[in-house]
């Protein structure tokens, strides 16, 4: 029996292995979703916004190390949809996206929500794969999986015309293609070796391509041995373990002073599965952009990038696991007499970095409470998520992660993947706990996605941090129109109640006094949660008030 471009469509995507897949439906593509139903291994997943559903997807990729699925209708859902191809552009998320469009015989004409999507994602995705034959869809998605892990990964869009969908087509559904993973060369390899052997105050500053059991082990191991320190990059805290001796820190946004100015007497960057944006890197001063003050060796799976930004000494186009396969099977021989008091230098000023000092305020709870006493409470293995705003610099700061752990937020600085990714946490690798950071401003942009837990029962703890306040934005009027308070003042629901609608169990700590046994209580419970906290807006950040902005 001939089968329809959509039943080869699923079939491509099973093949693939794909279990989870986001969705907000869409006539445009009706075919592919009743297709679906004849692959019971495919959950599709039903989200409420479409930004919310690119979220999950991109999530998913992180979570799982594997492409993220994310099915939405045409022009207007596509449109929604755009955040999260932002994010996963610049975040090197794997996500491939299969949208709608009009019928090929309409197409130019303006027809009902027609898209030029080559166009629209020129700047925001990989590749936009236009499917013009039913006969070719298999080819089509197979080519979205590889492109979307292959070098740098990121998002692909796959273009789904609704008659194309419907035809009639003889492909064979296709499975994955093998993924090439590359390894540094001879030459490279002897010339990081020798750097890594001879530099006296080396640093490693480590990124989200270091993923899973084996690689993130192998690379404590490599820490230990070479006797390197370590910081993690901006939201990619849970690569190295906090509590562990060659821990030097956190490259997250506006890293403190004392710590910086240690790491800057550095000898020697290793950049290891990350590029360097804008936040871990301080604005580009460190490292320095485009010539940093010290050597630096880059590895990072595609050869485009290690030149791209920086000069580094050695750049590396290569799996970071395979690179730190390539140093272990070497050794690190003799290393100079000063490395292990290097490594517990930073050591040192990390762990003061690290431990908060609590304060009071006169105007709400100051968050660094609550964040000491999650801390208490935290799984080995939670997902903790993170939206954008100010309070997620008291968790960056203050909250321990180990390898077990997975810290998922928009290095881009998005608000909305906070509530989404949790949700996204508990579908993609259940069974763990999950802790969610937005800000009062987030949750309403897409903490609708709680219903999606839901009707999922997924048991996310999303904590709100409330200064009814577009507080991040309120700090920068402070600093840039000292005392011209405009546009940053926010009315909130009762987030408790809020929580409680839509069936989740609501909590509120309006008081410091409130927050050890409220937290150990959400932290128990087994089902979903929303904490309110109503905090102190003054106390911005652990390192800014605003008060002291506007009087200086
Ligand atoms: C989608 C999106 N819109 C706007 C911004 C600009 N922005 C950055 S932080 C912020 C305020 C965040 O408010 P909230 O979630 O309440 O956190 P707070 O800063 O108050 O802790 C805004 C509007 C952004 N980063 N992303
Ligand atoms: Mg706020």
């Amino acid at each position: 029996m001939t089968k329809t471009a959509a039943y080869v469509l699923a079939a491509t995507l099973d093949k693939h292995g794909v279990d989870v897949a986001y969705c907000v439906p869409g006539e445009s593509y009706l075919p592919l979703t009743d297709a679906l139903i004849d692959f019971p291994n495919i959950q599709l997943v039903v989200c409420r916004h479409e930004g919310g559903a690119g979220f999950m997807a991109a999530a998913h990729a992180r979570l799982r190390n594997e492409v993220g699925v994310c099915v939405i209708s045409r022009g207007p859902g596509a449109m929604n949809t755009a955040i999260a191809l932002h994010v996963a552009y610049h975040d090197a998320e794997p996500v491939v996206f299969l949208v709608g469009q009009a019928e090929m015989d309409e197409l130019g004409r303006n027809a009902l929500q027609e898209m030029n999507y080559s166009k629209t994602f020129s700047d925001t995705a990989k590749m936009v794969i236009e499917v013009i034959d039913p006969s070719r869809i298999a080819e089509s998605v197979a080519r979205a999986f590889h492109v979307a892990q292959a070098g740098t990964p990121g998002p692909v869009v796959v273009v789904l015309p609704e008659d194309i969908l419907y035809g009639p087509s003889d492909a064979e559904p296709l499975g994955p293609r093998k993924k090439a993973v590359t390894g540094p060369s001879a030459a490279d390899k002897a010339q990081a070796l020798e750097m890594l052997r001879s530099a006296q105050k080396p640093l490693v500053i480590a990124g989200g391509r270091l993923h899973g059991a084996q690689a993130l082990g192998d690379f404590t191991k490599f820490a230990e041995e070479f006797q390197l320190p370590v910081a993690t990059s901006q939201r990619r805290f849970h690569v190295f373990d906090s509590r562990h001796p060659n821990a030097a820190g956190r490259l997250f946004n506006r890293a403190p002073g004392e710590m910086l100015e240690a790491m800057k007497e550095s000898d020697l960057l290793l950049v290891l599965g990350e590029r360097i944006g804008p936040s871990m890197s301080q604005g580009y001063t460190f490292p320095r952009a485009p010539k940093p003050d010290q050597p630096m060796i880059h590895v990072w799976p595609s050869t485009e990038e290690v030149g791209r930004n920086y000069e580094p000494e050695l750049g590396i186009g290569c799996d970071p696991h395979e690179f730190i396969k390539a140093m272990m099977a070497e050794g690190a021989g003799d290393l100079p007499a000063g490395r292990a008091e290097w490594v517990q230098r930073l050591n040192t000023v990390h762990k003061e970095v690290m431990n908060w000092t609590p304060v009071s305020s006169n105007d709400g709870v100051v968050f660094g409470h609550v964040i000491t006493a999650i801390d208490k409470h935290m799984e080995k293995d939670a997902v903790v998520t993170c939206d954008a705003g100010n309070f997620s610099s008291w968790p960056s700061r203050f909250l321990n992660m180990g390898q077990e752990n997975m810290f998922i937020g928009a290095t881009v600085g998005a608000m909305g993947p906070g509530v989404p990714s949790g949700v996204a946490a508990g579908l993609s690798t259940p069974g763990r706990q999950i802790v969610v950071f937005v800000g009062d401003g987030g949750a309403m942009m897409t903490g609708n996605e709680l219903a999606t837990a839901i009707q999922y029962g997924v048991p996310i703890k999303i904590f709100v941090s409330n200064n009814n306040a577009y507080g991040t934005i309120r700090m920068h009027q402070a600093k840039a129109f000292p005392g011209r308070v405009t546009s940053t003042e926010l009315v909130n629901p009762d987030f408790a109640a809020w929580g409680e609608a839509f069936g989740a169990r609501g909590f509120k700590i309006e008081t410091e006094a409130e927050v050890d046994e409220v937290v150990a209580e959400a932290m128990a419970h087994d089902g979903p949660c929303v904490i309110e906290t109503r905090v102190s807006l003054n106390h911005i950040s652990p390192s800014a008030r605003i008060d002291e902005i506007e009087a200086r």
